[in-house]
């Protein structure tokens, strides 16, 4: 009973290549996925890779004594870049279990509490910078790279980026979609042209200002030195406690420039759906105020303490994250050839992609999976969701290092954009989803204008309404 991959029609030689949107990858997958079972295939002009999405699937393949993650396109593209940094390193390098060893305690939730001034102090540029701009409109996707953009760099390396300072962003960003782009332009091209092709021409000189930046932030530190713990402290200090050995300086600058790619992306890009979804969900939007008015009333300046009580708006940070996974896929392969699903075959070292966006919406799991719901993720919900239906994080020893870091950075930015902020979308929004190698919303502007006492008793007027037509 073992049968191949079930796939969308496609032809000799090209496969589905001519279908495939370069631009839009992961959200024709997503179309694609509804006419399929858990799985399909994909033909890349001769490169055959297998999307799955079902839960069930998943799960056989988030077991990590038969598969293991894999870097293979796109993510191998990016081995010139960032080398063997945690993100892009083999998963049987020596590289990865060293760095991933010394660098997990500083991502643990007990050491969020030591990076929460930092974050509070961005988030603050943030709303100061908006404040400014009261009643104009504002490129939400800009303004969550600035923020995240300076999060991670401000927090990690005590490094100062000064984003909200200049109109245009960092010169640091240009290069690196530039080099993203350029990657990702790669996967749906002829094989068989590719090898006639180099590179655009900036994409060395962006690869280079990109370098640049961070031995920058390298000898800033090594001028300066500190005893904080920092990451920075860790990787240009700590020895592994397996081998001793510390990290090597050309594995500490793939490690500076993967946590600030990785590091501001993937969080950017959750913190512009989110503010998305708030806008077009009112009812939830009111849900959120409401809290934020409870836990931080009238000017409460925001405690590391506060988190653990805001969590409607950390169920709206999961709903968003299950609609629109801003890393919208990993892939593994297994060790030995392999049957999954009880009837398809995968040779050993096949790349299979767990794709997210389709996973985080398979009709087993999910009641109207295309509908924004935060109760999805009451306590009471959750626990009855399939163990692995919902990997924004990805899975097991690869899985997201900086999860805590960047749900911490969220949670606090959003809570005092509410504190401040009635937001409003003039321009009535539609969707346009940027994909480079994460997901982000494309053009989406608000406006916004300073709380004033009475939207506090409006906001808690308007929760209750909802929660008493909702019980
Ligand atoms: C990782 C990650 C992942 C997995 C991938 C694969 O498997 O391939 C995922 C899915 C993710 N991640 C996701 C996410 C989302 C968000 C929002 C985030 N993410 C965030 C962040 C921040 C930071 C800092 C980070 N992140 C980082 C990172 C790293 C380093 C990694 C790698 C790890 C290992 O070891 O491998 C990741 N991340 Fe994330």
């Amino acid at each position: 009973n073992l049968q191949p991959f079930p796939h969308p029609p496609r032809l000799p030689l090209l496969g589905n290549l001519l279908q495939i949107p370069k631009d839009h990858m992961a959200q024709y997958f997503l179309e694609v996925s509804r006419d399929f079972d858990g799985i399909f295939e994909m033909d890349f002009a001769g490169t055959k890779i297998p999307f799955a999405f079902s839960a069930d699937l998943v799960e056989e393949l988030c077991d990590e004594t038969r598969f293991r993650k894999v870097i293979r396109p796109p993510l191998s593209l990016l081995r010139d870049i960032v080398g063997d940094g945690l993100f892009t390193a083999k998963s049987d390098e020596a590289a990865w279990g060293k760095a991933h060893r010394i660098l997990m305690p500083a991502f643990s939730q007990r050491s969020m509490k030591g990076y929460f001034e930092a974050m509070r102090e961005v988030a603050e540029q943030l709303c100061n910078h908006w404040q400014a701009h009261e009643g104009e409109d504002l490129l939400v996707a800009d303004d969550m790279t600035r923020l995240t953009l300076d999060t991670i760099s401000l927090a990690g390396f005590n490094y100062r980026f000064d984003s909200f300072q200049s109109r245009d962003l960092h010169p640091f960003l240009g290069s690196m979609v530039r080099v993203l782009a350029a990657n990702m332009a790669k996967l749906t091209r002829l094989p068989m042209l590719e090898r006639f092709r180099k590179d655009p021409p900036d994409y060395l000189a962006d690869i280079d200002t990109m370098n640049e930046l961070v031995d920058e932030v390298i000898r800033q530190r090594r001028e300066n030195p500190t005893d904080s713990n920092d990451l920075l402290n860790l990787m240009l200090t700590a020895e592994d406690p397996e081998t001793g050995e510390p990290l090597d300086d050309l594995n500490i600058r793939h490690q500076v420039l993967t946590f600030l790619v990785a590091g501001h992306e993937t969080t950017s890009g959750l913190l512009t759906f989110t503010l998305y979804f708030l806008l077009r969900n009112p009812h939830v939007l009111a849900r959120a105020y409401a809290e934020v008015d409870r836990v931080l009333p009238g000017d409460t300046a925001p405690e590391y303490r506060h988190l653990a009580q805001l969590d409607v708006i950390e169920r709206v940070l999961k709903e968003s994250l299950r609609m629109w996974p801003t890393a919208p896929a990993f892939m593994v392969a297994s060790y030995e050839d392999e049957v999954i699903g009880g009837r398809y075959r995968l040779p050993r070292n096949q790349g299979i992609s767990i794709h997210l966006p389709s996973l985080h919406r398979d009709p087993k799991v999910w009641d109207n999976p295309d509908v924004f719901d935060i109760d999805r993720f009451l306590p009471e919900n959750e626990a009855k969701i399939h163990p692995h239906g919902y990997k924004p994080f990805g899975n097991g020893q690869r899985a997201c290092i900086g999860r805590q870091f960047a749900l911490t950075e969220a949670k606090l930015a959003l809570a005092m954009i509410l504190q401040r902020f009635a937001l409003y979308d003039p321009h009535d929004y539609r969707l346009d989803i940027k994909e480079t190698l994460t997901l982000k919303p494309d053009h989406f502007y608000l406006r916004l204008r300073r709380r004033k006492e009475h939207d506090r008793l409006v906001t808690h007027t308007a929760s209750f309404a909802v929660s008493e037509a909702t019980t």
